[in-house]
């Protein structure tokens, strides 16, 4: 195994599939019974504000019920002993990658223990319920709305991720389908900047063959197995 200097990992909800948190797509996926373009888009949101909130608030309960598996602490394990640079960009809205020890975690489509004050413009962690409209505890407005990222929005710290992905000499995706841009782009970029890119994931995805290389298998084996390897090298 090659010695890499600084890593970049992508996941999505694969990753916490064995956590109890439903993916999307699969056929028991959120997107079957919470169709997209109603519970997920700012449009959705100004329709019917209501069923996005009372669909986030039981996002966040479960989120809160949930416990970080073998792929999450492995990822933990990486971040406390990996002396490069490393940075875990999770499409996922769920903290169970914090919950596993990782702090170099960035949440590109937002999170769901935080609100976010369309008055203010602040940002509140928050467990519990959006729905019956709380007012913001910095400037008392009714005006909170999940802080997550819905089709059509801008993702977070996109610069952020976009310098890591040019520096980066190993890129591993995991859990995630490549169904959603930008961060189904970013195995090209990283590869066009000379990295290696490295597909953990339970299926071949959306954009497999850009990989180097593919690992088919549940992330609660693959994942520590992977992580084992580079602090071994
Ligand atoms: C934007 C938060 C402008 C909400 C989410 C280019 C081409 C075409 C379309 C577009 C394009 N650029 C932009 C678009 C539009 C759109 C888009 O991509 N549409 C798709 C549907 C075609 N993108 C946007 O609107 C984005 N914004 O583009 O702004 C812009 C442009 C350029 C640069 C900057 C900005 C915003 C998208 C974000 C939307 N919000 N989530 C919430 O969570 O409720 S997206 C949501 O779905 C997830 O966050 C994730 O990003 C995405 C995909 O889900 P996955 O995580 O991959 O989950 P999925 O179920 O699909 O797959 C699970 C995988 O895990 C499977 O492969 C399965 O095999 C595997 N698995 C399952 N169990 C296990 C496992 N693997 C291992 N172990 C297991 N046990």
């Amino acid at each position: 195994m090659a010695v890499y200097r600084s890593i970049v990992i992508l996941t999505g909800a694969g990753i916490s599939a064995e956590s109890g948190l439903r993916t999307f797509r699969a056929e028991d996926g959120l997107w079957e019974d919470h169709p997209v373009e109603q519970v997920a888009t700012p449009e959705g949101f100004a329709r019917d504000p209501d069923l996005v909130q009372r669909f986030y608030d039981e996002r966040r309960a479960q989120v809160l019920a949930a416990e970080p598996n073998a792929a999450h602490q492995a990822l933990g394990r990486l971040d406390r002993e990996f002396d490069g640079d490393l940075l875990l960009v999770t499409q996922n809205i769920d903290d169970l990658h914090e919950r596993g020890g990782a702090e170099r975690v960035l949440h590109m489509h937002g999170e769901a223990l935080s609100a976010w004050c369309r008055a203010c413009d602040a940002r509140h962690p928050w467990q519990g319920s959006l729905r019956d409209g709380p007012a913001c505890p910095s400037c008392g407005a009714v005006a909170m709305r999940p802080d997550i990222v819905w089709f059509g929005e801008m993702p977070y710290q996109m610069e952020r991720i976009f310098s890591a992905l040019a520096g980066a000499d190993l890129f591993v995706s995991i859990g995630t389908s490549g169904a959603v841009y930008p961060a189904a782009g970013f195995v090209q970029q990283a590869a066009d900047h000379g990295a290696r890119t490295l597909e953990l994931n339970l299926e071949r995805s959306a954009g497999s063959h850009w990989f180097d290389e593919t690992r088919l298998g549940a992330a609660s084996e693959l994942v520590p197995q992977w992580v084992d390897e580079v602090l071994r090298a």
